[in-house]
């Protein structure tokens, strides 16, 4: 397989003025003809190559009107030769099997429908083409099938034309008006029902939203469309970008490798993202589908009408587009309940990948396989390199940044440095020291020590950051980091800050750029508390010399929520790790079991925001606990030990308070208000805690409540309660489950997550059944990701000592890697920290790492993550 570099980026050597695209859909063999208007570019050689799969047959090529047959076609695709210096129409027929596409890129079908996932280089899978993203261009599709199984036929853009055929057959032509890379190219062809709502624009325009689904599912549509309508009005407001169409349609598709697609005004949406009632989705859900059907939609300015010149700029759209989906989710809901979630994913999945051998910048150096780079780094690191700029620049000088990169580049396709220049230039500042962010893998490690001088009334902060050696940068430099700092005073208030003789408010964000560098506040009259690296204001590992009593203080004083919250779990990690590294004499501390008690006490007052009471509850997972590690050194079984040991500790000592807890906030009947999720989040955070008791009655309350439960949200708590739990209880309540829900597959995901992830010895024999069941298919995204992905999640199965769950998860992915190469690729990531690992278990992972080379045919996808685990 062969490496491509950023460095090697040359520009296209022609350029498309205009595409005219027909689609003959079959059941056996769809033809596909493009008329394409080409045009030189200056110093043009008359050669011009255009990607496609080995897959695609080629049934013709002519320019001008005439055959040409010279040309060239290898592995990766054609290179037509003797083309004419001046603007020319090419046309090419392809004929392609959707119906035998199991990959899920190009054309395929799913539940009979056809559909099309184009990002990154599925377009080459449905016919010859420059499949680059600067390659822009206005498509005109013409779609023709059979009326009766297709009745609905979708593509980009405006209906410009339908009409009957013979043979029962029916057509469509649809009309793009804006430019666009073939990446955003969309078609769906299916027998789809529709549900439909409107949008009146800032300056009065009407937009008809619909969103299509098999017609089963159409009662589960309306909180996609609700969160449609809002993303539209929240962009509107927050950055000033209306529509720009008159048709904005979703599709709901069941096989799906990624979560959605944002193709111009044809958004494909895997079903899970769109489909929801009370009954059948979770909370978690909910805001699922409210996050990502805005990230899509805001991806129509920020990816569609501005988009990558190569796919190495990928954060230039994703990294943007994350931070924009989350702005409106902390607009729609508790801002510091979705900071510390985002923040929490980062830390666990982020910094564990930039701590490994898949490092890589935001804006990566090379690929073998760019679906393998759709990573938390370009995306979640990708978005805090964006929240940096509004927390240097403030939200007026983010906006006015925003402003003038849509004034530069609206319909081009650009580079991250040119977001960075349209930041920069708009407000007038050097923010030099910050590009490394780009460029450089891995986490930069800040220490913070502060110190108090009671005569002269001063604070001083002194900070260093180092940036670690990544695989290919062996050499960093400093990078600016945002550090948000306020000093909590003695009687738990923030204080006013004076730093350089300059009265700089309560909160003050430190440009620190340097290696080291140390700032003294002034007129500070009593010892503070320092609430460092605010809303966790730079992607960082932060080390302070805060103390126990300091974090505790900050805990109950911080007026920063994310503080708050990180002080609880600065002090449960440090208990933890300590747990872990000992000698196996478990013991709590008391000062922690005071603090959680505080914490759930919090939720009786008047105004308690109960949501974050209930993360501030949660303990830091196995997987965040284990990249604290130091390489060569885990134990995913002395880990669970240890968290089991506090999770069961805190619910002796506070079952009391956690069954208090959870009584007065059980509400006799569902609600979607937010008041209502957040006592929901909080009673199920106590039935988690109380299912760590040994005592026959909690499991008989969580089987109770289980069967008795009128929402999803509270049914799948009480079942992940259960388990892990070897009782009568767990065998009723999933088979129960089973029979209520085994018709609807998005259900059945997560009854196969649940069982999946279960600690209970030898469940591996328990996942290997289910496999084989026909709640399972091989075939669809979700269930594999469910089902394998569940189980590698399982710190007691997926790491048994044995080696057997290193051995299962290597033979799914040589059995996947033959039908799906992203999806398998997704699945062995699983092996790709193997180092981290004590050397029993290393040395077994690895052992099914190079099995996995062996592999005779192994997708590009899967060798590129094997071979760069085994470097
Ligand atoms: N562009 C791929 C799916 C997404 O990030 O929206
Ligand atoms: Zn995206």
């Amino acid at each position: 397989p062969k490496e491509i570099f950023l460095r090697d980026y040359k520009p296209p050597s022609h350029s498309f003025a205009k595409v005219e695209l027909a689609f003959d859909l079959r059941e056996q063999g769809t033809t596909v003809r493009s008329i394409i208007s080409a045009v030189p570019a200056s110093g043009s050689t008359g050669e011009l190559f255009l990607h496609g799969d080995e897959s695609v047959k080629l049934d013709g090529v002519t320019v001008n009107g005439s055959a040409h047959e010279r040309y060239e076609r290898g592995s990766k695709g054609l290179t037509l030769k003797d083309l004419p210096n001046e603007p020319f129409e090419l046309s090419i027929t392809t004929t392609i099997e959707p119906q035998e596409n199991t990959a899920l890129e190009g054309l395929y079908k799913s539940s009979g429908n056809f559909c099309t996932q184009c990002e990154a280089e599925g377009f080459r899978r449905i016919t010859f083409y420059q499949d680059r993203p600067d390659c822009m261009s206005t498509f005109t599709t013409r779609i023709e099938a059979d009326k009766a199984k297709y009745p609905v036929l979708l593509s980009n853009g405006n209906l410009i034309d339908s009409g009957e055929l013979e043979g029962g057959r029916h057509f469509t032509v649809w009309e793009d008006p804006w430019v666009k890379p073939c990446y955003l190219f969309a078609l769906v062809a299916g027998n789809l029902g529709m549900i439909e709502d409107k949008f009146k624009t800032m300056s009065g325009k009407d937009v008809t939203l619909r969103i299509f689904t098999e017609k089963h599912n159409i009662d589960k549509c309306a909180h996609a469309m609700t969160s449609l309508i809002k993303s539209m009005k929240w962009d509107e407001e927050t950055f000033g970008l209306e529509y720009d169409l008159d048709l904005f349609n979703i599709v709901a598709v069941d096989d799906f490798n990624m979560g959605a697609m944002e193709n111009k005004s044809l958004n494909i949406f895997n079903s899970r993202l769109v489909l929801a009632t009370p009954q059948s989705a979770t909370d978690a859900d909910y805001a699922a589908i409210e996050g990502v059907v805005a990230h899509e939609y805001f991806h129509n300015y920020t990816g569609n009408r501005v988009t990558c010149r190569d796919w190495f700029q990928l954060s230039l759209k994703e990294g943007l587009t994350v931070y924009r989906d989350q702005e409106f989710s902390a607009d729609m809901n508790s801002r510091g309940v979705k900071r510390i979630g985002d923040v929490s994913r980062l830390r666990t999945a982020q910094f564990a990948q930039d701590a490994g051998p898949m490092a890589h910048p935001i804006r990566p150096e090379s690929y073998i396989k760019m679906d393998n780079f759709y990573t938390v780094t370009v995306y979640e690191k990708g978005a805090e390199v964006v929240r940096m700029y509004e927390t240097l620049l403030g939200k007026d000088g983010f906006r006015k940044g925003m402003d003038l990169y849509f004034q530069r580049h609206d319909g081009q396709a650009v580079t991250t440095e040119d977001f960075f220049a349209a930041m920069s230039d708009a407000n007038g500042a050097d923010l030099s020291t910050f590009k490394p962010w780009y460029s450089q893998a891995g986490t930069p490690r800040v220490t913070a020590n502060g110190s108090y001088d009671a005569d002269a009334k001063t604070f001083t902060l002194s900070l260093t950051q180092v940036v670690p050696k990544t695989p290919g940068q062996d050499t960093k430099i400093p990078v600016m980091c945002p550090v948000a700092v306020g000093l909590v005073g003695p009687d738990g208030k923030d204080m006013e800050l004076t730093l350089d003789g300059k009265s700089v408010g309560t909160t003050t964000v430190l440009r620190f750029d340097k290696a080291e560098a140390t700032y003294t506040f002034t007129g500070v009259e009593a010892k503070p508390v320092p609430s460092i690296l605010r809303n966790f204001s730079a992607p960082v590992r932060l080390t302070t010399n805060l103390t126990q009593d300091d974090l505790v203080f900050l805990m109950a004083n911080d007026s920063d929520a994310f503080n708050r919250w990180e002080a609880g779990q600065t002090l449960l990690r440090t208990l933890l790790l300590d747990l872990i590294k000992g000698d196996g004499q478990y013991k709590m501390d008391a000062a922690i079991t005071t603090a959680m008690r505080a914490i759930i006490a919090g939720a009786k007052e008047p105004n308690a925001d109960k949501a974050f009471i209930a993360r501030a509850m949660m303990v830091p997972s196995a997987g965040e606990l284990s990249d604290m590690l130091d390489e060569g050194t885990v134990d995913p079984a002395k880990i669970h030990e240890a968290r089991t040991f506090v999770m069961k500790t805190l619910a002796t000592e506070l079952r009391a308070d956690l069954e208090a807890t959870m009584k007065a906030n059980s509400a006799e009947k569902y609600s979607n208000e937010p008041a209502d999720r957040a006592a929901r989040s909080l009673k199920n955070t106590c039935i988690g805690y109380l299912s760590y008791l040994d005592d026959a009655a909690i499991a008989a309350m969580t089987y109770e409540r289980f069967a008795s439960a009128d929402n999803m949200t509270d049914k799948i708590a009480a079942l992940n309660s259960l388990s892990d739990k070897e009782c009568d209880e767990r065998i009723k309540a999933f088979a129960e489950f089973y029979e209520e829900w085994n018709k609807d597959p998005l259900v059945m995901n997560k009854w196969l997550g649940l069982q999946a992830m279960s600690n209970l010895p030898n469940n591996i024999a328990n996942v290997k059944a289910l496999m084989e069941g026909p709640a399972f298919d091989i075939k669809n995204p979700n269930k594999v990701y469910s089902l394998i992905g569940g189980f590698c999640a399982s710190s007691v199965n997926f790491h048994a000592a044995d080696g057997s769950g290193y051995e299962f998860l290597a033979d799914v992915v040589i059995k996947l890697d033959d039908l799906n190469g992203q999806v398998a690729s997704r699945m062995v990531s699983a092996f790709t920290r193997w180092k981290k690992y004590e050397p029993s278990r290393s040395s077994a992972m690895r052992a099914q790492l190079e099995r996995i080379r062996a592999k005779k045919g192994l997708s590009e996808n899967v060798f590129e993550i094997v071979s760069k685990s085994l470097e």
